[in-house]
C-alpha cells in the first residue's frame, strides 16, 4: 500500500480492522524476547555490531556477539586501505574472517565501505583527477563483486558533506573528480552487485535542522528523482555531551523515509553512563521504531573496551562483559516493539503446514509468521520432548538471517540449522531472507 492508498484506508476505517488484526496475530507470536537481536528480529528489524577481526579469538566478546546481534558489521576490514592496499591487488583475507564469522552463525553483514576520503592507501590518497576516477570505479566493481550476494547493505559512499553550515561537500580527492563521484560509484555498486541495498552513510546527519542533513537529504531526493540506484541512508548516530541525541531525531529519519529509501543506524555510540545514558539509547530505539523504513540499529562495538573511544564508555556492555543499565532500556524498549515494517504487496504463497512426522521421538510443528519483502519469520514448536534436537533445512537461496529461543549451529552450506533448547522453551523461531523462494523449511525432530 502506497501512502496515498493507506491514508484513504485511514479515513473509511480499514486500518482499524487491519491493526486490531495485526494485534491479534502479534499476541500469538510475540514473547519478550532476551537479546537484541532476537527482540527486533521477531519484529522486523535487526540489531548488529560492528566487529573488529583481532578481537575475535577473544572468547567473551564473540559469545557476546554471537548471542545479542544478528547484523555484523567489519570494523576496518573492508575499508579502501584494507581490500586493496597496493593498485588492482585485493587482500579480502581480513574481510572474508568477520564475513565467514558472521553468515557462519546466521548473522547477516553491512558492508562498509567502498568509496571514503579517509583510509585510503598510499597509492590512492597521493592519486588524483580521471585516474583516481577510474580507479575508485575499479575499486568499487571488484570489491562488491567479491562479496556478491554476500551484503545486505553496502556503505557505498562515507562521509562526502563536509561539517558546519555551508551545506556543501566535502573536499576531498574524489570529490574534485567531479560532483557526480558519488552517483557513479552507486551505479558500480548496483551494477557488481544486483541484490545488496546500497547506502549513503554519514554522520552529523541526526539534526534535522543542521544544513549537513539538509544537504545530504536534497542529495538523495535528487538521486530518486533521477533514478539513481540508492537504497538507504545510513545515520552514523555518534553521540556525545557536545553532540546529543536531537529532541527532533524521529522527524529526520521519517523524513529521510519518505523519500522512498529505508534508514538505518549505523554506528550507534552515546558517550555517558548510567540512566543518563540509557534514556538517550532507549530514545534511538523508540526513533527507529516510529519510522516503517528504520530497517535495523547497528551498534559501533561489543563492550566499551573494544570502542574507537573507550574513554566515553559508549556502548552496551562494560570492559566486563556485562549488561549495563543503557543494555536493559534498548532491549526493554526493542520489546515494546510492533511489526511495523510494510509488508510485500504480493507475499509468497504459504505452503502446506510442515510437520517432522514424529519418528525420532518428537514433533516439530512449523507456522507461519510476519511477511515482509525480502524475508519472513517462521515458528517451530516442538511436542514430544523437551530435550530436542530440531534440523530446519531451508531451500536455495534462502538464508536463516536470525533465530531467537533456540541454540542454533549451522552445517558448511549455511542452508541447514540444528537448533537445540536455549532454556526459553520448546517453541522457537527465525527469520528467512527468501531471495525470491517462499518455501517453507523442512523439518526433522529427534530426542538428544
Ligand atoms: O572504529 C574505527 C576505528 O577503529 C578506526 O581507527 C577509524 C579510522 O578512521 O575508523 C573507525 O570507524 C569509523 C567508521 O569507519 C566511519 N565513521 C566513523 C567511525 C569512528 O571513527
Amino acid at each position: 500500500m502506497n501512502r496515498k492508498s493507506w491514508r484513504a484506508a485511514a479515513v473509511t476505517g480499514v486500518v482499524v480492522a487491519m491493526t486490531a488484526a495485526t494485534a491479534i496475530l502479534w499476541q500469538g507470536t510475540s514473547n519478550a524476547a532476551s537479546t537484541l537481536g532476537a527482540s527486533a528480529a521477531e519484529r522486523g528489524r535487526y540489531f548488529g555490531t560492528a566487529i573488529a577481526g583481532s578481537r575475535l579469538s577473544d572468547s567473551q566478546y564473540t559469545t557476546i556477539a554471537n548471542r545479542e546481534f544478528n547484523m555484523i558489521t567489519a570494523e576496518n576490514e573492508m575499508k579502501l586501505d584494507a581490500t586493496e592496499p597496493n593498485q588492482n591487488q585485493f587482500s579480502f583475507g581480513s574481510g572474508d574472517q568477520i564475513v565467514n564469522w558472521a553468515t557462519g552463525n546466521g548473522k547477516r553483514v553491512r558492508g562498509h565501505t567502498l568509496a571514503w576520503h579517509s583510509q585510503q592507501p598510499g597509492w590512492m590518497q597521493r592519486m588524483e583527477g580521471s585516474s583516481l576516477r577510474q580507479a575508485m570505479l575499479n575499486h568499487v566493481t571488484r570489491v562488491a563483486t567479491n562479496y556478491r550476494g554476500k551484503i545486505y547493505a553496502w556503505d557505498v559512499v562515507n562521509e562526502a558533506f563536509a561539517d558546519g553550515a555551508s551545506g556543501a561537500r566535502r573536499d576531498s580527492n574524489l570529490q574534485r573528480t567531479g560532483n557526480d563521484w558519488i552517483e557513479a560509484a552507486f551505479r558500480a555498486a548496483r551494477s557488481a552487485d544486483p541484490n545488496a541495498k546500497l547506502c549513503y552513510n554519514d554522520y552529523n546527519t541526526d539534526n534535522w535542522s543542521h544544513a549537513k542533513t539538509q544537504a545530504v537529504y536534497r542529495m538523495v531526493q535528487d538521486f530518486k528523482s533521477r533514478g539513481v540506484p540508492i537504497d538507504c541512508v545510513g545515520f552514523q548516530a555518534h553521540f556525545n555531551s557536545g553532540n546529543p541525541v536531537p529532541s527532533n531525531y524521529h522527524t529526520t529519519l521519517q523524513n529521510f523515509a519518505d523519500l522512498g529509501v529505508d534508514v538505518q543506524i549505523t554506528e550507534l555510540d552515546i558517550e555517558g553512563s548510567g540512566s543518563s545514558q540509557a534514556d538517550q539509547y532507549r530514545g534511538i530505539v523508540q526513533a527507529c521504531q516510529a519510522v516503517a523504513r528504520c530497517t535495523g540499529i547497528t551498534v559501533w562495538g561489543v563492550r566499551d573496551s573494544d570502542s574507537w573511544r573507550a574513554s566515553g564508555t559508549p556502548l552496551l556492555f562494560n570492559g566486563s562483559g556485562q549488561k549495563k543499565a543503557a543494555y536493559d532500556a534498548v532491549l526493554a524498549q526493542l520489546n515494546t516493539g510492533q511489526p511495523t515494517n510494510p509488508s510485500p504487496s504480493s507475499p509468497g504463497p504459504s505452503t502446506s503446514p510442515t510437520t517432522d512426522p514424529g519418528g525420532g521421538g518428537c514433533t516439530a510443528t512449523y507456522s507461519e509468521g510476519q511477511k515482509w519483502n525480502d524475508r519472513f519469520n517462521g515458528q517451530v514448536t516442538v511436542t514430544g520432548s523437551s530435550n530436542w534436537i530440531v534440523t530446519v533445512t531451508v531451500g536455495s537461496p534462502q538464508r536463516i538471517t536470525a533465530t531467537w529461543n533456540v541454540s542454533a549451529t549451522w552445517d558448511s552450506s549455511g542452508n541447514v540449522m540444528t537448533g537445540r533448547p536455549n532454556g526459553n522453551g520448546d517453541t522457537f523461531g527465525f527469520t528467512i531472507q527468501h531471495g525470491g523462494n517462499w518455501t517453507w523449511p523442512t523439518l526433522s525432530c529427534r530426542t538428544a
